[in-house]
């Protein structure tokens, strides 16, 4: 991969060549052999380091679960959650320091059921922030629960038959709901998902990249997504309406940008007038 230097009138840092290995904390990922979730941890080093900016800028966010796991593979700032509540930490932080990359990382469980309604109001509020959702249609870290984005034919030891329920569809979802760009990617790709994450980060609010990445022991039959996958031949569309159609036409598998949207960011707050010596004057007991 090619080194990237970093711009230094933009970023105020000395003039250095960053590389991936700059953005891996070195600890070993506990992920199953085979997991989906390295190439999106691959396709994250190698974005960031296209996207130029030092480790010490950016803050990856997580809640619960195997791809929540990431953060603590990468060696920037990091904060490892709740289940479910990532994008509200993570909206904290950018609306304080907006001076910071923020980026979320997780699970469909995470996302899309405990976190279903961060998920809404984060695409509806279009902070300025990227959200990758690793999404392989299971909960992996307890043992293989269906989850909002699971097949109603999926049969399983604690699920016979299957679930029965229609899939929640996540970019149809992020349309509708007011996400500036959304995207999906597989993780059998990474140089293509880095491109997509340095588009995403770089594309003015809230950004939103659903990454088809297997889970190879409870679900290997989607091993097979390397044959299913394409480059999306849907147009990326400015009109949302006409996009949710067109992602809910969609079979699922077409890669690439699929809408970009001309909503202004909301702006961060300004920097708070109060201490929190004056908080806690405020509401000290018997004040
Ligand atoms: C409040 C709460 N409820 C439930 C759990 C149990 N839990 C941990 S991870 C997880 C699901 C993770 O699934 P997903 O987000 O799809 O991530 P994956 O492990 O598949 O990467 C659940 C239900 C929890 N940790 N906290
Ligand atoms: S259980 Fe599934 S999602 Fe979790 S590490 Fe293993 S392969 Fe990955």
């Amino acid at each position: 991969m090619s080194d990237t230097l970093i711009d230094t009138a933009a970023h105020e840092q000395p003039l250095c060549v960053l590389s991936a290995k700059d953005f891996s904390s070195g600890a070993h990922p506990v992920w199953c052999p085979g997991c989906g979730d390295f190439g999106v941890l691959a396709a994250l080093e190698r974005g960031l380091v296209k996207h130029g900016r030092p480790p010490h800028d950016v803050v990856l966010v997580s809640g619960i679960g195997c791809s929540s796991r990431l953060p603590g593979y990468m060696r920037t700032y990091g904060f490892h959650g709740v289940h479910g509540r990532a994008l509200a930490v993570a909206t904290g932080i950018k609306l304080t320091r907006p001076d910071l990359e923020v980026i979320t990382v997780g699970g469909d469980g995470d996302g899309y059921s405990i976190g279903g309604n961060h998920f809404i109001h984060a695409c509806r509020r279009n902070v300025d922030m990227l959200y990758v959702v690793m999404d392989n249609r299971v909960y992996g870290m307890t043992k293989g629960q269906p989850s909002p984005t699971t097949e109603p034919d999926w049969d399983s030891d604690i699920a016979p038959g299957g679930i029965g329920l229609r899939p929640f569809n996540p970019l149809a979802v992020a349309i509708a709901a007011g996400a500036n760009f959304v995207a999906r990617g597989f993780s059998g790709d990474p140089n293509g998902l880095a491109d997509l994450i340095v588009e995403g980060i770089r594309w003015p609010g809230f950004a939103f990249i659903e990454v088809l990445s297997p889970c190879i022991t409870f679900r290997p039959e989607q091993k097979q997504w390397k044959t299913m996958v394409r480059p999306a031949t849907l147009s990326v569309e400015q009109d949302r309406a006409a996009a949710t159609a067109l992602v809910l036409a969609d079979d699922g598998y077409s890669l690439g940008v699929l809408y970009r949207g001309e909503r202004a960011p909301v702006a961060a707050v300004p920097k708070p007038q109060i201490s929190v010596d004056d908080i806690e004057r405020e509401f000290a007991l018997g004040a």
